[in-house]
């Protein structure tokens, strides 16, 4: 019998994921504390993560939703309203509290009512993270209403990021889930310290024609939106180059499935059960398996300045079906390529 092709890495990191709260915590975290060792916890909850009381809370829910044995641990962030402060964010960075704090512009994606309207209100505060070296997180698109869907995020980096950098030159940015060609051209422009990006597998993996394939597909509907297969490819090429400023960021965002099949259907992709997958069957594909766990496990935490995981996993080259869906009481949350067969899983 020929013997399975195996990879063995670092244990990975997963630098943006939604894992909300209450019936749905309770039902996703354990595939993100399954893969990877530390994650980001975005703070959009519908009432948002916005100082340290909050912020210790969720993370104890967080970590009590966890039913096995397990040393996972959740990076908290601080959402940015009008009305943060840099005492505040000064204090949860020092006491570790927070790793990082979250701009969503106002009404940009899911839960960001209370985000800010212009980013000049705020300067003060980017000021402060400057100085005590906090990276920012962005959600980067520019959601003027003349802008068209297609072109948010590249008229967020003309618009907001570049002025932002110029005058904040020394702030630490990560620019999440990036989908445009534009976005890994500027990012790769500045230096790896102060700008990064995260790149998740759904945006490697498919473009805008997926979504509209044989009728329009509710479940990959999310934001930024799937650009066009240019984009895509150019995201891809960013990765199989190994290139530092681009590291694992899966952006899961469980909706329960009557949000998500609605007039008004939400934005948001739950690739948890898989996300590591993913990459991988990309990262074969483009031929770069040399660069994976770079990727996964080293790029992110050198932008954080923190210590590279110690523990290991390994995947092997045999068939995994991902789950038709996870219940939610009488509800249902339907994962990234439910039912379908990627050609890697994860060794127990
Ligand atoms: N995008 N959905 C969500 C967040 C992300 O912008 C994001 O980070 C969500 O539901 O929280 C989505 O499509
Ligand atoms: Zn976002
Ligand atoms: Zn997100």
């Amino acid at each position: 019998m020929t013997e399975l092709k195996t990879i063995t890495i670092i244990k990975p990191d997963d630098w943006h994921v939604h894992v909300r709260d209450g019936k749905i915590l309770e039902k996703v975290i354990k595939y993100t504390a399954q893969f990877y060792k530390r994650a980001i916890i975005m703070p959009n909850l519908e009432d948002p993560i916005t100082n340290c009381v909050k912020s210790l809370a969720y993370r104890n829910r967080i970590l009590n939703s966890i039913k096995f044995n397990s040393t996972f641990q959740p990076l908290m962030t601080c959402y940015l309203t009008p009305f943060t402060t840099s005492k505040e964010l000064e204090y949860g960075f020092y006491k570790k509290i927070f790793v990082a704090a979250k701009l969503y512009l106002k009404s940009s994606t899911t839960n960001s009512e209370n985000g800010i309207k212009n980013i000049n209100d705020i300067n003060h505060i980017l000021q402060c993270m400057e100085d005590i070296s906090m990276p920012l997180l962005i959600h980067g698109e520019d959601n003027d209403k003349n802008i068209d869907i297609y072109d948010r995020e590249s008229e967020f980096i003309k618009n907001i990021l570049e002025p932002l950098r110029k005058k904040f030159s020394k702030l630490k940015i990560i620019l999440e889930h990036i989908t445009t060609k534009d976005a890994v051209e500027y990012v790769k422009k500045h230096d790896e310290q102060y700008l990064s990006a995260t790149i998740t597998p759904h945006h490697l993996m498919l473009n805008r024609n997926d979504m509209f394939l044989k009728g329009i597909q509710p479940h990959l509907y999310c934001l930024p939106i799937l650009k066009k297969r240019t984009h895509q490819q150019a995201l891809r090429q960013a990765v199989s180059n190994g290139d530092k400023h681009f590291f694992l960021g899966s952006d899961t965002a469980p909706h329960l499935n009557k949000n998500k099949i609605h007039c008004f259907g939400r934005p948001g992709i739950f690739n948890a059960p898989s996300s590591l997958l993913c990459y991988i069957t990309v990262f074969e594909e483009l031929n770069a398996l040399k660069h994976f766990q770079a990727f996964c496990s080293e790029n992110g935490p050198n932008f954080y300045n923190m210590p590279i995981n110690t523990e290991t996993v390994t995947l092997v080259k045999k068939p995994f079906k991902i789950l038709n869906k996870i219940n939610i009481g009488k509800k249902k949350i339907i994962p990234f390529l439910s039912g379908k067969t990627l050609h890697w899983s994860m060794k127990t």
